[in-house]
């Protein structure tokens, strides 16, 4: 899928240190990408109402970490996938008599505007879940082939009926490692966020779809041996990575919501598409609520980035509003979150609207070493803000003349804020 348009990241003095990030499978900080390159797979919306704040969070989240990943001077391969084909989006396509190929289109462009908007770096590799399909079948029939995966069901004798496939999650010895959650908390949640632990004839009720057969009205696709059909969510992911960026990788994103089951399940497909390699390690960003609950589509209390857009905010504001807040910790999104991003956007405009300024150095060296952190954006902020109060209030006891310059190439390159 194409893209959309690379921002200009600007030459900054000096180079970062090694950034360090929790992951989340272990609790530890890491260095995620050790030698030179650093390899990144952040799983991409699925679209119907996109792209609401939560969204935005979760995007912004790892931009900042490709953006000090590159300051490091590192070689950075970034994949990520639009889950074009799903339940969820052929529901509201239905609700609404929409085609889901519309749709999809449809809220896929506004994506792709809102993260231009936001100066988001965009994946080097960018695929939809339909264009992936010949190589999803490709990977489900060697899983079948090697045992690791196994078919459910039958079709009758007017080849009607499911024969749907299924990953043996017992085939995989490190399936678990990523959430590790008990077995009770692992079927909940399974069943919560769309998976079947009911569905009969399976051997493990954990064991996820890799191959839903063609059911009446719904799109499907040629799938060989495997009968007509469409794709599992988590096989799309695993072979999407595979495919861009290489296995294993360094960092698998997303929300926390994601942990269970679907990164649990898509590194642990990866691991049996290639002798146990998977993810290195595994990032996720805390949910933005609005009034008390998950920001989600499902539950309809969205604020949406277009919508900001078209009411005359700027998307700088909007992601000055998003980095005041650690990317790990869950957080509510109120006018009060946007009107602090907005009067700092206009300070920080108004400190470097100079010639000169106190000296940038120490400051570039503070934001540095605060994204270094597990990415600390709201301590990267509070230090451009000690240096813009500094410069409106004019007490420097020697003014810089490139300063100014400085630290908005600095905010620009590693921030992602345009001033
Ligand atoms: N297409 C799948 C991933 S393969 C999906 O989860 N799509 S999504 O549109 O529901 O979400 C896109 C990304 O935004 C995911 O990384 C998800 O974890 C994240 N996300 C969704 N809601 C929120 C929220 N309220 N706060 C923060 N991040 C969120
Ligand atoms: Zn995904």
């Amino acid at each position: 899928m194409l893209t959309w348009p690379a921002p200009q990241i600007p030459q900054l003095p000096g180079q970062g240190g090694p950034v360090r990030v929790r992951d989340t499978s272990t609790g530890e900080l890491v260095v995620a990408a050790p030698g030179p390159d650093a390899t990144l797979y952040v799983c991409g919306i699925t679209p119907y109402d996109a792209t609401h704040l939560g969204h935005a969070a979760t995007y912004v989240a790892f931009d900042l970490l490709v953006r000090a990943w590159l300051d490091e001077g590192k070689r950075v391969r970034y994949a990520s996938n639009v889950t074009d084909v799903d339940d969820p989006l052929l529901e509201r396509a239905e609700a609404t008599g929409v085609d889901w190929r519309e749709l999809a289109a449809d809220q896929t462009a506004l994506y792709l505007e809102d993260m231009t908007a936001l100066g988001v770096v965009p994946p080097d590799v960018y695929t939809g879940a339909v264009e992936s399909v010949p190589d999803v079948v490709a990977a489900v029939r060697a899983m079948v082939a090697s045992g690791t995966a196994y078919v459910v069901g039958a079709p009758d004798a007017h080849g009607q009926g499911a024969a749907d496939v299924y990953a043996d999650v017992s085939a995989d010895p490190a399936f678990g490692e990523v959430a590790r959650l008990d077995r009770d908390a692992m079927l909940a949640l399974f069943g919560e966020r769309g998976g079947d632990p009911a569905r009969p004839g399976k051997r493990d009720p954990l064991d996820p779809l890799l191959w839903r057969s063609a059911r009446p009205g719904e799109p499907s696709w040629d799938g060989g041996d495997l009968g007509h059909g469409r794709p599992g969510w988590h096989i799309e992911c695993a072979v999407i990575a595979r495919d861009g960026i290489g296995l294993p990788f360094d960092v698998q994103g997303g929300g926390s919501d994601l942990r269970f089951p679907h990164h649990e399940m898509s590194t642990s497909h990866a691991r049996l598409l290639d002798a146990g390699h998977g993810a290195r390690s595994h990032v996720h960003t805390g949910m933005v609520g609005l009034h008390g609950e998950k920001m989600s589509k499902s539950l309809g209390n969205l604020v949406l980035v277009s919508r900001l857009r078209a009411d005359g905010v700027d998307a700088m504001a909007v992601r000055l509003a998003i980095l005041d807040h650690h990317y790990a910790t869950d957080w509510e999104w109120t006018d009060d979150v946007l009107r602090a991003g907005r009067a700092r956007l206009e300070r920080w405009r108004a400190s470097v609207s100079g010639n000169g300024g106190p000296a940038a150095d120490a400051t570039l060296a503070e934001v540095r070493a605060a994204l270094a952190d597990d990415l600390d954006a709201p301590r990267a902020l509070r230090a451009v803000d000690a240096w813009a109060d500094a410069s409106l209030a004019g007490d420097a006891t020697e003014v810089h003349e490139g300063a100014p310059g400085v630290i908005a190439r600095t905010v620009n390159a590693l921030l992602g804020v345009r001033l």
